[in-house]
């Protein structure tokens, strides 16, 4: 009660919220409080829980600007955040009151909740991981800024056809307006593109980018709530405007409409999330948004550090610049550019401030996930940017061949520049070298990065600087807000308030002996039953779909790739089929029923993946209608997976699928937000799912499959020593000659898919496909013990505290960035 009344700021009572809402639907919205709709009142409540944020977030910045701690700054390309209202309403300890205030107007606290759009500014892990952050962040009282772009479209909305196919829709989540930003009209740069790089007539010689396009930066603003605490940080979003610079020679030629005319192409540069994740196509476009974000944050952030009036080489110590993958690289190019054209600094002064800001963390080490562009792009696009890289990368190669003298094959894999037609500049390494230190994101990732993709530059610059944070989740969201019984359970069994334990995670372990408690077993396994009903009626309700909720829940949601093996499992779904098929009824009785659910959006042009999607519809077809099998076996393919949908199929899961082919998966963080909610992992060894086993016991955990170390091998045999598949794994032959065969339509439309498994199988479906139908045989005996299966998922819960989101941004604060906790009354 103390941290909730120290955070109040307007709204204290449910009198107060009543006032406050019927105010917001007259003042803000112009309507009348006896005509309002679930989406009016889903408005004026937001309006009037963000009045609370308000005075939260003017008293952070405040104290920020009185004690000038260092800050450290989240440069990400996308922010996965969600919603906001009933995180925001958690967070300030106010869900209660403003439930019992919208009740008190006539309305329901869920319908209302409902009727939020997801804030979908990203594609998955990567950005839903820096969501997570930002909360934490808060949460920990961290000076810690978020900075983005403010997509009109988010992440492309996912419909099904009926045969199957995925069609991508826009996503224009903002036509109902926005109640969560603030636009900060005042907060404006200029960035320029294209031009040229001349030198300067006054003497100094200093370069100067002058011509080309200018654009406008404008910012909007969005409250960062920390769970439990007044700290409310800040996420700032730069919206590309065109200069709106009035052509008085066009209106003096009478031509009016050029004149106020604006070219779209300024719009455009914050018009689109790219739907890509794992490849990159350098499209101009996407370099033109990687430099508008981060030369206006930049500029905000110098701009900040000079109102401080400190000496540049102090900026180190007050600046601390998280790279989210390379993404926002440029920004070590554009930092120098700043020091030394604007400056005046020496290159050498400017580098060690440089070196000294930045911190790049990796999130995949797949060959076409790492981004290369061209160098006639940059050339063109950002032609002074390109000759500082051409000097970052002669003083580094220099400093290399003094250290292995006329070793050049290092020099040609060490260089920011890789050699063809055309050119390439290599971020990764320009974000390494640029960078204080370098991390992957589970200790195996880390170690391939350390070990491949950047072993060179760990032999050159030393073991120390590269080094691993493994990922965590908010249990805000992921347990409090997603599984609101199983929260208010363990706050019960621990006996501590949940404001302490949902900041402590540790404490879960409290529930270790509760395992071996009857009663308690009884009220954990029937939180998970009423979630399997919870998500039943979800699916009923939005696809008008009937799912038993007496069976074991079985999901895999995640973007659809071919390393995570989506194919995999609707293979081996195909195989329970195809063994159910020739049963008994007296075999079959002894089956365990299953529900297998998938969701996950596949890049618009990432053709197998789509075929997967298109697979696994069609696999649903026939085994639902199928009278000998569907008692036993059902199959959903759920579209437009969102972190809203995530958030009511995780806490309904028994078990959940993380299969991805052994060292392609940096980390993970679904895996860890189903063991988090009781649900256990059925994984490969690989990314997180190796520390999740780590802390959970491998008894409570499913693994199969090869290990990183076989991958490389497997590999080269399919190339050189292929054995037909027939031979080398029988199972899976038949399940892919049944799908050839017309078992689940009569054309040959998925051969494409099943070649990649037939040739070279680069993903290794073959080599894994026995022991992974082995797993599934072992989930289905572990099920048949409910109250051992029960005291698993409890051990799992139990023991995962290491993953939250806490622990891994204090581990940045700490280890990397050197911030500390800066809280205020
Ligand atoms: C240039 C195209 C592109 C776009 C996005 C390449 C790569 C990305 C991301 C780095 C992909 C991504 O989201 N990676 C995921 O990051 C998560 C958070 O660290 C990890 O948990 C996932 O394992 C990793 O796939």
């Amino acid at each position: 009660e103390v941290w909730r009344a120290g955070i109040r700021g307007l709204d204290k009572t449910v009198d107060d919220i009543t006032k406050s809402v019927v105010n917001h639907v007259q003042t803000s919205l112009a309507r009348q409080a006896y005509n309002i709709d679930d989406l009016g009142a889903y408005q004026a409540a937001a309006l009037s829980v963000r009045d609370n944020l308000l005075v939260n977030w003017n008293e952070t910045q405040l104290n920020y600007t009185k004690k000038n701690p260092k800050r450290a700054y989240y440069l990400s390309l996308e922010f996965l955040m969600g919603r906001t209202l009933d995180n925001a309403l958690l967070n300030l300890g106010l869900k209660d009151e403003y439930k019992d205030g919208v009740q008190k107007l006539g309305f329901s606290i869920e319908d209302i909740l409902d009727k939020e759009r997801d804030a979908a500014l990203g594609n998955g892990g990567l950005g839903r991981l820096a969501a997570c952050y930002l909360d934490s962040g808060s949460s920990t009282e961290l000076p810690l800024w978020g900075y983005g772009l403010r997509y009109k479209y988010g992440i492309f909305q996912q419909l099904i056809s009926p045969e199957g196919n995925q069609l991508e829709a826009p996503d224009p989540w903002l036509d109902n307006q926005n109640p969560w930003e603030l636009p900060r009209l005042d907060v404006t740069y200029e960035i320029r593109f294209y031009g040229r790089s001349e030198r300067s007539h006054d003497g100094s010689g200093r370069a100067v980018w002058a011509g080309g396009q200018e654009v406008v930066a404008v910012a909007y603003d969005v409250m960062i709530p920390g769970y439990g605490t007044k700290t409310t940080n800040n996420l700032r979003l730069w919206e590309s405007r065109s200069k709106r610079g009035f052509d008085l020679n066009s209106f003096n030629a009478g031509n009016y409409e050029g004149a106020v005319e604006s070219s779209n192409s300024a719009d455009a540069i914050t018009s689109v999330l790219y739907p890509n994740d794992h490849t990159s196509f350098g499209k101009e476009l996407r370099l033109k948004q990687q430099y508008f974000w981060t030369a206006a944050s930049l500029a905000d952030i110098m701009r900040r550090f000079k109102n401080q009036n400190k000496p540049l080489a102090q900026f180190p110590d007050f600046v601390a610049i998280q790279l989210n993958d390379t993404h926002p690289t440029l920004a070590i190019p554009e930092l120098m550019r700043i020091l030394i054209d604007e400056e005046d600094l020496t290159w050498d002064q400017a580098w060690t401030i440089v070196t000294n800001t930045f911190f790049y963390t990796n999130h995949t080490v797949l060959p076409e996930a790492l981004e290369k562009w061209p160098v006639p792009l940059l050339e063109h696009v950002l032609p002074r940017h390109l000759q500082i890289i051409y000097d970052i990368n002669l003083f580094f190669l220099q400093a290399v061949e003094k250290k292995y003298p006329g070793d050049r094959e290092r020099l040609a894999r060490m260089s920011l520049i890789e050699e063809g037609q055309p050119k390439q500049v290599r971020m990764a390494h320009l974000a390494a070298i640029g960078s204080r230190k370098v991390n992957g994101v589970a200790e195996l990732h880390s170690d391939l990065v350390r070990t491949t993709i950047l072993k060179d530059f760990v032999e050159f610059e030393g073991l120390s600087k590269y080094s691993n944070v493994t990922n965590g989740i908010t249990p805000r969201r992921w347990l409090d807000q997603c599984n609101p019984e199983l929260s208010a359970l363990i706050t019960k069994t621990l006996a501590v308030d949940k404001n302490v334990w949902l900041k402590d995670l540790k404490l879960l372990k409290g529930l270790i002996p509760h395992a071996e408690d009857a009663d308690f077993r009884k009220a954990w396994a029937a939180i998970k039953q009423r979630n399997k009903e919870r998500l039943a009626a979800h699916v009923q309700s939005t696809l008008g779909l009937t799912v038993r909720t007496d069976a074991m829940f079985d999901v895999q949601i995640k973007r659809i790739h071919e390393y995570k093996r989506q194919t995999l499992n609707i293979l081996g779904v195909i195989h329970r089929y195809l063994t159910l098929k020739v049963m008994t009824p007296e075999e079959k009785a002894k089956v365990n029923p299953r529900v297998v659910f998938f969701a996950g959006k596949a890049a618009p042009a990432y053709y197998i993946a789509k075929l997967t999607i298109r697979l696994i519809v069609n696999v649903a077809k026939v085994i639902n209608g199928d009278p000998d099998t569907k008692d036993y076996l059902q199959l959903y393919f759920l579209p437009d997976y969102s972190v809203s949908l995530a958030e009511v199929l995780i806490p309904a899961s028994d078990i959940s699928q993380h299969i991805s082919t052994a060292g392609t998966e940096a980390s993970g963080t679904s895996n860890m937000k189903f063991c988090l909610n009781g649900g256990l992992l059925l994984g490969t060894v690989d990314g997180a799912n190796i520390e999740i086993a780590e802390e959970v016991g491998e008894s409570n955990v499913f693994f199969f499959g090869h290990l990183t170390p076989a991958v490389e091998d497997l590999r080269y045999q399919h190339l050189y020593h292929p054995v037909p598949i027939e031979e080398k794994c029988p199972a899976l032959a038949n399940v892919l000659n049944q799908i050839s065969s017309g078992l689940f339509g009569n054309d040959d439309i998925y051969e494409p898919l099943l070649n990649t498994i037939r040739q070279n199988d680069y993903y290794l479906l073959s080599d894994d496909f026995d022991s992974y139908i082995a797993a599934l045989a072992m989930v289905d005996e572990a099920y048949q013990d409910k109250e051992e299966w029960i005291k698993k998922s409890i051990n799992t819960t139990a023991n995962m505290g290491k993953f939250s989101s806490d622990r891994a941004i204090l581990e940045y604060a700490e280890s990397f960035w050197n911030i500390e906790p800066t809280p205020f009354k």
